[in-house]
């Protein structure tokens, strides 16, 4: 790829001189106001520089890995200090490569945290169906979310335009550790009529002679889009220094049988039965959820369903040859909270200068943490370092987004953006916890918590039923679907960001309204895509026909690999999953049937396997053309292993 800069724009052109995009544009917007980049020079080898409006912009361009990465920055020469709303970069609507009519385009949205919707989207459709109230934790920017408006999507670090012939087109930021980055895509008849790829500046103050770095983009083309998001992850990974973690752990939590209601009985129930039966049930960690706290913010001392304590349990845990983790929402901090009380500058203010409520816990107003506070920081490092202290080698740390989505909130560090705010909150956690201790990021900012994490929940919830009976099914909404839709989806970023935490299996028989097929297709997801293994299920009640199935998956963690979904292009929800089973090197063609009614799958695999077993069944398909069908019945999967002619 090569990159030359025209005028007031930059022409990006794939090899042969065919320009991929016709004309890329610079903006910068502080204050309100929008100042765009003129009259580019170049100011060394790849390297250009403009000014306009007491703005003085720089870009830096570089080819490698088939990319093109693209850095940009600009230093306020106002001579007063401004407020940075953002950096953007704008592909004007030209005749290029990227002119293609909207009806023949899908479009890969991400999301900002595990919970928001990803999925590929086209022609008339609009932004995911997002719960109005859930809006300001599922997107960075809730203010420019459209849903009603048809061809308009955002999506966050990264997207892809995928058209019905030819090279696909990846965009994403290879860091994310700064600024939300983002980008506001609008489908036209004939072409794309909006591209923007966007680091926003959140109003950090920006004193004069003070340079805004916008996050690196890489512009990467090619004809299979899963291959590109693969390789973009890897790059972002490098970049944000991902922690390699070679092993996947295991582990049982206690949230998804016991929910907040969980007592210091129940955990010793089970940690008893994990002993007693650890030939059976080799789990790594034993990990309590939330209900054992006293208040959000007084994470030491335990209510009184927890008599004693969490060093007492630490000990347990550890005594029986297990290591013990604990859920936390470090930067929660509730209004009856000792620590809220003692330390109210702790939290993110608003501009009035009064505490920025930020949501509601079981009736308790909640503040949130100000990263950028130095007490803050240092109340992060001790609170973890005392956990260390007391056995604690695993932390789930859940609704860390809640630290960037204060309204109007205002940071101690004015210069500060929300990302930086949790990342340097995160980053003290990690510090006082240690460095070879495990953190599993949940509800999270996504790209902020790369490099810090050892593993991420990638989805919402997963629920002991199919779908909630009589409301609405948002996007982002805790249901099998929709789980699986990211689950799959984002399988990309799994051990090139972090270890991928898909949510917990669940098997058993009480306590659980999934039916037989439901629970197996929440197996087979489990199964194929990997990642972290967490059990769930009350030992003691669980059927043994039912513990098989988390045996199954307990037998080896990544148990496939090469795992995409194969319509990926054309369906939000992938239904046709595939991998490869790691011990024999088998394709295996997982068929969902997300639906009410029965579905016929009928695909084409084109390696010398002429027979493939559906494992669930047993039954053998004899697939001599080269196609493998069948039916499946509503909320049911199959699982096709290739059998060596
Ligand atoms: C503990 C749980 C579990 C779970 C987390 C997270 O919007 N909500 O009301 C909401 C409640 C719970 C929740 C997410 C959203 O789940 O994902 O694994 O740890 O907290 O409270």
């Amino acid at each position: 790829m090569r990159i030359t800069a025209e005028k007031d724009g930059f022409r990006i052109e794939n090899g042969g001189g065919v320009p991929l995009i016709a004309e890329l544009r610079l903006t910068a917007g502080f204050n309100g106001r929008k100042v765009e980049a003129k009259n580019w020079r170049s100011c060394g080898p790849d390297r250009f520089e403009a000014e306009n409006g007491g703005i003085r912009f720089r870009a830096g361009v570089s080819s490698d890995d088939g990319g093109l990465f693209l850095k940009s920055e600009f230093t306020n020469e106002t001579g007063s200090p401004v407020e940075v709303d953002f950096l953007r970069w704008s592909r004007l609507p030209e005749r290029d490569s990227l002119a293609v009519p909207g009806p023949r385009l899908r479009v890969y949205r991400e999301g900002w945290t595990m919970a928001s919707a990803c999925g590929t989207v086209g022609w008339g459709e609009t932004d995911f169906r997002c719960n109005p109230d859930y809006l300001p934790f599922a997107v960075s920017v809730p203010e420019r979310f459209e849903p009603p408006k048809p061809n308009r999507f955002t999506s966050e670090y990264v997207t892809v335009l995928l058209p019905d012939e030819g090279d696909s087109l990846l965009a994403g930021f290879v860091t994310t550790a700064d600024r939300v980055c983002r980008f506001e895509i609008e489908l036209g008849e004939t072409a794309p009529a909006g591209f923007d790829a966007v680091s926003c500046g959140d109003r950090a103050r920006l004193l004069p002679g003070e340079t805004f770095r916008a996050e690196e983009l890489l512009l990467l083309p090619g004809p299979d889009a899963w291959a590109l998001l693969r390789k973009y992850a890897g790059i972002w990974g490098d970049r944000m220094q991902l922690r390699r973690r070679d092993h996947t752990p295991t582990g049982w939590c206690s949230w998804y049988y016991y929910f907040s209601k969980v007592t210091e009985a129940d955990v010793l129930e089970n940690l008893a039965y994990m002993k007693e039966h650890r030939a059976e049930w080799p789990l790594e960690y034993l990990q309590i959820d939330d209900g054992y706290q006293a208040a959000l913010g007084n994470w030491l001392v335990t209510n009184e369903k927890f008599p004693h304590g969490l060093r007492f349990l630490a000990e347990q845990i550890r005594a029986a040859g297990i290591k013990p983790g604990l859920w936390l929402a470090p930067f929660m901090v509730e209004e009856r909270s000792s620590l809220l009380v003692e330390h109210p500058d702790y939290v993110v203010h608003d501009s009035r200068g009064d505490i920025a409520w930020t949501t509601e816990w079981r009736g308790s107003r909640v503040a949130v943490l100000d990263g950028t506070h130095p007490g803050a920081q240092a109340y992060l490092r001790t609170l973890f370092r005392s956990l260390a202290e007391i056995g604690f080698e695993y932390v789930k740390l859940d609704f860390m987004m809640y630290a960037c989505a204060a309204k109007d909130g205002r940071f101690h560090d004015p210069g500060a953006t929300r990302v930086q705010a949790l990342r340097r909150g995160l980053a003290a956690i990690r510090e006082g916890f240690g460095d070879d201790r495990f953190i599993l990021g949940c509800t999270t900012v996504l790209g902020a918590s790369a490099g810090l994490v050892d593993a991420e929940r990638i989805s919402t919830d997963i629920t002991p039923y199919w779908r909630p009976d009589n409301r609405e099914d948002f996007a982002e909404a805790p249901t099998v679907p929709n789980v699986c839709r990211n689950v799959i989806n984002r399988r990309y970023m799994h051990k090139a960001l972090w270890i991928n935490d898909p949510d917990v299996h669940i098997a058993r028989l009480d306590n659980n309204r999934l039916s037989e097929e439901e629970v197996r297709l929440w197996s087979s997801a489990l199964w194929l895509a990997g990642g972290l293994l967490l059990l769930c299920d009350r030992f003691e009640s669980l059927a043994p026909e039912r513990a098989e199935l988390s045996k199954l998956l307990l037998r080896r963690t990544d148990a496939f690999r090469d795992v995409r979904p194969l319509d990926f292009r054309d369906s939000t929800v992938p239904s046709v999953w595939f991998g490869r089973f790691a011990e024999t090197g088998a394709p295996v063609y997982g068929f969902f049937n997300f639906g009410e009614e029965p579905r016929r799958f009928a695909i084409r695999h084109d390696g010398p396997e002429t027979a493939f077993k559906e494992h669930w069944s047993g039954q053998l398909l004899e697939a001599d053309s080269g196609r493998i069908e069948a039916e499946v019945p509503p909320h049911g999967c199959r699982l096709f292993f290739g059998v060596t002619p």
